[in-house]
């Protein structure tokens, strides 16, 4: 070794001439391969002989290193015809360094030379070496180290070990791995299996020699045996927990003698067992301590007995469910009287089966029978077969005990047995029930010296007397429990504690809670009971516990009168009415209602409200008094009628009712006969018109004969002409001077009507002493009188002319008609 070594590194300085090129000079280096990062030293010479005519145009020489220009800080010497090149560090694994004459005409390759650069090998690990069963050659294997960068060559190295397992340099043996292979195999006929060898590997490179730790072993125990093979797996129903595993070999290696590891994990666990007992030789176990109703995965694997040599990978995986166990532990139970039924509900705890419920659901529902015995005769009663975890039922007078057991697939439960004791016992005292988180209530109470036991009720808030109960047990000299099923935040539970006695249980003590309070979901709408000008009484509902959020702590009624400040007025969560003083009467008032919890408060609805002006009372005493002045006003208008009336409304003449009969200069006097009623007056009022009856055809001939002779004569303005008729002349009812007409109408039946129907009176007598004024329009006095028939209605616009007309109508078989 040292001496190839030494041939290897002999401080000899090497020429290279490379061929193809005409060169005209030689470049010297240490060595063309060096340790990577190690300096580098190269001269470049020139041989006049060979370089003849360059050297008179010569101006000097020029390194370059794979192509690229050298800078002039790494030259060291440069003579006329050498020069040399330095490098502190040469970090390229390998490089072209090329020599060149720089000349007017250009540059002239001297020579070039390749550098390679890397590391001494590093020694191979892991050598190992199996025997191929096949053809019983031995295959070795080693795991390289670092990489030199440069060609490194490998030959495994082998001899006979003697004792000691120490490289021996006599006898050995090489095997040369195929180029870039970092195993070797060695035939049967170059080693005896039976006899110990010691192998090695050696690496070897251009900057040194390195050996492996070497490997000492019996080729025949070299073996890795391929692994056995799971032929069958049964869960053993006899013994729960328990599986039989059966397998068989692989075919290679059969005639070798082996033992077995056996592992296995749950479906749902990552990492496997391993059973840490070995099976030698039997091809087949049973394997217990396994959970029942799980699924399990098996995995084997083998070595040459003894642990002779290496072990087999794992084998294929196989996998069973384990057999279901019956249950084994008694049940927990408790019960209670269900208010609406009368019937007995008894409550029990499903039993803990190990981890096998909660991760897989291989196992079988779990039925529970509950049965009564009625009598001492009577045989039991099943009441119920179920899989849930209550039953209800009737209890028969008499019957002071139930029992209960569970079953599966695989047997039965022990008989429980529950005996409905009166639950008189002492109550538990000083319990309280404060929140643990929002999904936990945490309960306290002080340990009864005799309890042997407790149980905790809980359930959510409702209005009917049978809630869907949660139930806990805890043990004797508990003083604390914690809920947590079925408990949710803001939302109202009732709590009850029962201490188990020996021989009784006791009164439940009852205590309503929330995990965590919040402001309520609503605040009640106001309702205004009664109100006067200065007090309003408002009531409200109670909030409905659902949406309470908690428990209530106050009310406050708040009113707010136009800008000022608000008014409050607390009250306790248990007040459902208020009564508001001292408003303003004849004013509007905001009120609303805020509802707290120690969770937070939430306000109503604003009600606006009207204070009266008045009570009521008032008004009605104001309304009594005003009726009672109408009426004496009323009255005292009665009594003085008469006076009151001619104040108010003087006395009208009544044409229709007036006579001119007795009227004449002759009777002057007799006009001034005295007056004594409006009978008379009207009676004397009435002017000298001679109504005749007539057909209505007539009539109507006439009436507008009339018409238009009144209008002819008005417009011819005489006052005394015309054949036919007398002459129409505006009206003027002069205080000293009356004018009458007489008015006669159509023929009666067929006959002829007079020669002069209307005859304007000339006479200037005054018809009454007392001088009032003519009727209006709407005076119509006519109808005053019961006169028959015949009337005319004279048209509007006449009637300013002809006021005495006004009043006259006629009736034709109930419809008017006018002239
Ligand atoms: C060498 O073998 C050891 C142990 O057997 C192992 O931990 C290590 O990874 C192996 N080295 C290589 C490079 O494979
Ligand atoms: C309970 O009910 C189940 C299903 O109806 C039935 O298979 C089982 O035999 C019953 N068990 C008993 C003990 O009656
Ligand atoms: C009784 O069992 C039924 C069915 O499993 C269930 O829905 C109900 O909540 C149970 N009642 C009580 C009080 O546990
Ligand atoms: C360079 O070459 C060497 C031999 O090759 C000679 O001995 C030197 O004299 C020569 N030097 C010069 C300056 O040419």
């Amino acid at each position: 070794m040292q001496r190839d070594r030494g041939i290897l590194l002999g401080e000899v300085l090497l020429f290279f001439f490379l061929p193809g090129t005409h060169s005209c000079g030689t470049i010297a280096v240490e060595s063309p391969i060096i340790q990577f990062g190690a300096p580098l030293t190269a001269s470049c010479t020139l041989q006049q002989e060979l370089c003849r005519g360059l050297e008179e145009e010569a101006v000097g020489l020029l390194w370059k290193l794979d192509g690229n220009i050298i800078p002039k800080s790494h030259y060291r010497s440069v003579q006329g015809n050498s020069s040399t090149v330095y490098f502190s560090n040469f970090n390229k694994s390998s490089g072209i360094l090329s020599c060149y004459i720089k000349s007017v005409k250009g540059l002239y390759l001297v020579n070039n030379v390749q550098i390679n650069a890397g590391y001494p090998p590093s020694p191979p690990s892991n050598l190992s070496c199996l025997m191929n069963l096949t053809d019983e050659g031995l295959v070795c294997s080693w795991q390289p180290g670092r990489d030199p960068l440069i060609k490194t060559s490998a030959i495994l190295l082998y001899s006979r070990s003697k004792g000691q397992c120490n490289i021996s340099p006599e006898n050995k043996t090489t095997c040369i791995p195929q180029e870039g292979q970092s195993s070797c195999t060695i035939s049967r006929i170059h080693f005896n299996p039976t006899q110990k060898i010691v192998l090695w590997v050696t690496m070897q490179n251009a900057l040194g020699s390195v050996d492996s730790t070497p490997l000492c072993l019996f080729p025949n125990n070299a073996v890795k045996l391929d692994p056995p093979i799971i032929e069958r797996l049964d869960s053993l129903h006899s013994r729960p927990g328990c599986v039989s595993i059966e397998w068989r070999m692989a075919k290679l290696g059969t005639w070798i003698e082996q033992w077995y590891q056996l592992r296995y994990r749950r479906e749902w666990e990552i990492n496997w067992t391993e059973s840490q007992e070995l099976i030698d030789g039997s091809l087949k176990n049973v394997l217990c301590g396994l959970s029942p109703a799980s699924k399990y995965h098996f995995q084997l694997r083998c070595i040459k007995s003894h642990l002779r040599g290496y072990w087999s990978e794992w084998g294929t995986e196989s996998s069973l469910i384990t057999a279901e166990e019956a249950p084994k532990e008694m049940l927990i139970t408790w019960w209670r009287k269900l208010q609406a039924t009368e019937q007995v509900q008894l409550l029990w705890k499903a039993p803990q089966l190990k981890e096998v419920r909660r991760q897989t659901s291989y196992a079988s529902p779990l039925w529970y029978i509950v049965k009564i015995s009625p009598g001492h005769h009577n045989s039991d009663i099943a009441v119920c077969n179920t899989t849930a975890l209550n039953c209800s039922f009737s209890l028969p007078s008499g019957t002071g005990k139930a029992s209960i057991w569970a079953y599966n697939t695989a047997g039965s439960s022990p008989e429980t047995e529950l005996l409905f004791y009166d639950r008189n016992g002492p109550p538990a005292s000083g319990i309280q029930v404060s929140p643990d988180s929002d999904q936990g209530l945490r309960v306290e109470w002080e340990q009864q010296v005799s309890a042997k036991g407790y149980i905790l009720e809980w359930c959510k808030y409702s209005p009917s007397p049978d809630c869907e109960v949660n139930w806990k047990t805890e043990l004797a000299g508990s003083r604390l429990s914690i809920l947590r099923d079925n408990i949710k935040p803001l939302q109202m539970y009732t709590v009850w504690l029962y201490p188990l006695y020996e021989n009784t249980v006791g009164s439940s003590v009852q205590i309503n809670a929330y995990s965590r309070q919040g402001a309520p979901a609503l605040s009640p709408k106001l309702q205004l009971t009664s109100y006067s000008k200065s007090q309003a009484a408002l009531s409200w509902e109670p909030i409905p516990v659902e949406k309470r959020n908690g428990f209530i702590t106050n009310y406050t009624v708040f009113w707010i009168y136009k800008n000022e400040k608000e008014q409050a007025a607390t009250l306790n969560g248990s007040a459902t009415s208020f009564v508001i003083r001292n408003l303003q009467p004849f004013s509007m008032y905001k009120v609303f209602l805020m509802s707290s919890t120690a969770g937070g408060s939430v306000n109503g609805t604003i009600m606006v409200l009207h204070t009266p002006l008045m009570d009521e009372l008032e008004t009605v005493m104001l309304v009594l008094s005003i009726t009672c002045i109408l009426f004496i006003t009323a009255m005292l208008c009665l009594c003085k009628h008469g006076r009151i009336n001619k104040q108010l409304w003087p006395i009208v003449p009544d044409p229709a009712n007036s006579s001119m009969g007795k009227w004449s200069p002759m009777l002057k006097e007799g006009a001034k006969v005295a007056l004594n009623t409006s009978q008379d007056i009207n009676q004397l009022i009435t002017s000298d018109l001679i109504i005749v009856e007539a057909e209505e055809k007539n009539l109507q001939k006439h009436s507008s004969n009339f018409k238009q002779s009144y209008l002819e004569s008005h417009s011819l303005q005489s006052p005394s002409t015309a054949q036919g008729l007398a002459t129409l002349q505006s009206y003027v009812n002069i205080i000293d001077s009356v004018q009458y007409a007489q008015v006669i109408t159509g023929g009666y039946r067929q006959q002829s009507p007079p020669a002069s129907m209307y005859v304007r009176s000339d006479s200037t007598q005054p018809l009454l002493g007392d001088m009032s004024p003519s009727p209006q329009n709407y005076e119509n006095m006519w109808f005053h009188s019961k006169q028959e028939d015949s009337v005319f209605l004279v048209e509007e616009e006449t009637l300013t002319d002809f006021p005495l007309l006004q009043g006259l109508k006629i009736h034709g078989e109930g419809e008017a008609f006018s002239l």
